[in-house]
């Protein structure tokens, strides 16, 4: 093949959010759009990761993936990458493309350094909805601000990309190696299989023969969603061919472009044919529900953990999972190294690093700040209150091992019982879990799609208020007068403890002397619009009290949140768009 150098000129707003570039299909498919930001790519990364390098490139499946894979095969060849891996017809889920980075070795004993990873995660996919790309570095993490707030950079200013017009589109259905011959030599393209390096890492994680004992015992029953995301690739070999669980637990697990029209996010409101399954629903199915239900988005990274008509916050997942890991789950057998979670997240997991004095940190939202920690040794579980958990097995969050995580729990819990009457079930772990730490009452409440302006006001207006604690306290009481003081304000900053590197308006906090947080925050994932986030939350000590329904619980702070906020004012806005 030759290299051709095509003049372009920069695009913008190509700033990469919280996790990678994310635009509808309508702004990707314009010309050069997506080749300026892979070029922008490869500039801002050292040369060694570039020529010479192994580059893995896969995704969801969504709408437009099949294309990008070729183009971005093509300038690969073209900036000197060795080789090419991409997962057989495109598809890797996010935590196996950390999986591959740091574990697959090629036929010819290569390494791969980083990935181009073809995702929007749980935003819409299909001709009028999402596209989205992000990078990921040799320890299978996303870049770092460093290098991403240096893409952005490069983005403005690019004159030309490099691209290999005439290398032949690559047959990415089977797997096998095509070599082609450049002017710097080799180049080749392995499309191998999507799940097996993956599947190997969780059966090393794992004991798979306590999970089949459970997944196959009569008493048990079970129910996985991938909402038509890249899920299901993984969904089959693991849950039916490894664990035995029957094809019919399977929900929604042929990937689909469009994610069959819905939108693949795992809670409560996307979710819907689970959760009716679950007993949780409006129009819940006359069968009796599955012992257990889960979730996964779109690339297969976030989960949601359902009980019988039983839901488990994503806060209380992590803290579950930490608080039993060791006793449950071989990997952790020699103990956790550390525990993590985003800031927003709910403070159960703290409450589990004291009493079983871990080491523990607080980071901004978005997995990329996880990984230092990780890497330095300082952390082996953390999670995020969006429905994202995950450990140092990998460095990016991992929806098929949180499930596995729980089903670990279920097992070893259940071991002996397995022929009794009756099953320790998620609900009865989760309402232990209670009783021990106490319980934080949490809800997240979501205004997607609002005016971008009249989210900067409100969000202004909030850091405003925040110069006189005394002024809060005052309209505070006026609204509520049953609600603690509020006791400390501040935007979230975070000094990373490993590079030093600091991140400043993470998130504007109100803390209240009982333990109550609000935090506000403005998404950095959407692609339209402006999503405003309120994360709500309240802790119960008392076991008589943790057992109430949580929207009831948290009405008082609720309603002093968006009076605070002045939520309607700002936005025009009576409820959110969505509820956690
Ligand atoms: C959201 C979540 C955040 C998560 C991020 C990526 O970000 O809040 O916790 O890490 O999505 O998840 P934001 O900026 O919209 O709040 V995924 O599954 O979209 O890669
Ligand atoms: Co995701």
């Amino acid at each position: 093949f030759k290299v051709s150098r095509v003049e372009t000129t920069p695009y913008d707003g190509q700033k990469p959010g919280t996790s990678g570039l994310r635009k509808k299909v309508k702004v990707f498919i314009q010309p050069h759009y997506l080749q300026n930001f892979v070029q922008s790519t490869f500039n801002a990364l050292s040369a060694e990761k570039v020529r010479g390098a192994t580059l893995v490139v896969s995704g969801d499946g969504r709408y437009f993936s099949k294309d990008a894979i070729q183009i971005i095969t093509k300038m690969a060849a073209a900036n000197g990458v060795r080789r090419v891996w991409i997962g057989q017809n495109g598809l890797l889920s996010t935590p196996a493309v950390s999986a591959v980075i740091r574990e697959r070795v090629g036929v010819d004993g290569s390494r791969a350094t980083g990935a181009f990873i073809l995702t929007a995660s749980h935003n819409p996919g299909g001709p009028h909805e999402d596209f989205g790309i992000k990078y990921n570095m040799e320890n299978g993490g996303p870049a770092p601000e460093g290098i991403t707030d240096k893409i952005y950079e490069n983005t403005k200013t690019i004159k030309e990309y490099l691209i290999a017009e005439d290398l032949s589109d690559v047959d990415i259905s089977t797997t096998g190696v095509t070599s082609f011959s450049g002017p710097e030599g080799q180049f080749d393209v392995d499309v191998f299989d999507s799940a097996s390096d993956y599947v190997k890492l969780m059966k090393s994680i794992f004991d798979f023969e306590s999970i089949r004992k459970l997944l196959t015992s009569p008493k048990f029953t079970f129910c996985y969603d991938a909402l038509h995301g890249v899920g299901g690739a993984y969904a089959k070999p693991i849950f039916v061919e490894e664990l035995g669980a029957q094809e019919r637990s399977l929900l929604n697990c042929t990937p689909k472009e469009d994610f069959g029209g819905g939108h693949p996010d795992p809670n409560l409101t996307y979710a819907k044919e689970l959760v009716a399954r679950m007993g949780l629903g409006k129009l819940d199915s006359e069968s009796e529900p599955p012992e257990f239900g889960a979730a996964a988005d779109g690339d297969a990274d976030r989960n949601m953990i359902l009980g019988k008509r039983f839901f488990v916050t994503p806060s209380d997942s992590v803290a579950i999972i930490a608080a039993n890991a060791v006793e449950a789950i071989p990997y952790f057998s020699a103990g956790l190294k550390g525990v993590a979670r985003s800031m927003p997240t709910s403070a159960a997991l703290d409450v589990v690093a004291k009493h079983l004095n871990l080491k523990f940190f607080e980071v901004p939202t978005g997995w990329k700040f996880f990984g230092n920690l990780m890497d330095a040794g300082l952390c082996s579980v953390c999670g995020e209150e969006s429905f994202g958990t995950g450990s140092d097995h990998i460095r990016e969050k991992d929806g098929i091992w949180a499930v596995l995580a729980w089903l670990s729990i279920l097992a070893h819990k259940n071991k002996g019982k397995l022929d009794g009457d009756k099953l320790v079930s998620v609900e009865d772990i989760v309402r232990q879990h209670w009783a021990t730490y106490g319980r934080h009452y949490y809800t997240r409440y979501d205004y997607e799609n609002v005016d971008a302006g009249a989210a900067k006001e409100l969000m202004a207006h909030l850091v405003k208020l925040q110069s006189s604690l005394s002024e809060v306290n005052d309209i505070v009481k006026g609204i509520r007068s049953d609600v603690a003081k509020v006791v400390h304000a501040d935007e979230f900053e975070y000094k990373d403890p490993v590079d030093g590197s600091i991140s400043r308006h993470q998130g504007i906090r109100y803390l209240f002397e009982d333990g109550s947080r609000l935090v506000f925050r403005l998404s950095g994932t959407g692609s339209e619009g402006a999503t405003i986030r309120l994360y709500i939350e309240q802790y119960e000590k008392d076991p008589l009290k943790t057992g109430r329904e949580s929207q009831e619980a948290l009405a008082p702070l609720v309603e002093v949140a968006l009076k605070l906020a002045k939520l309607q004012e700002f936005t025009g806005r009576s409820a959110p768009t969505v509820i956690t």
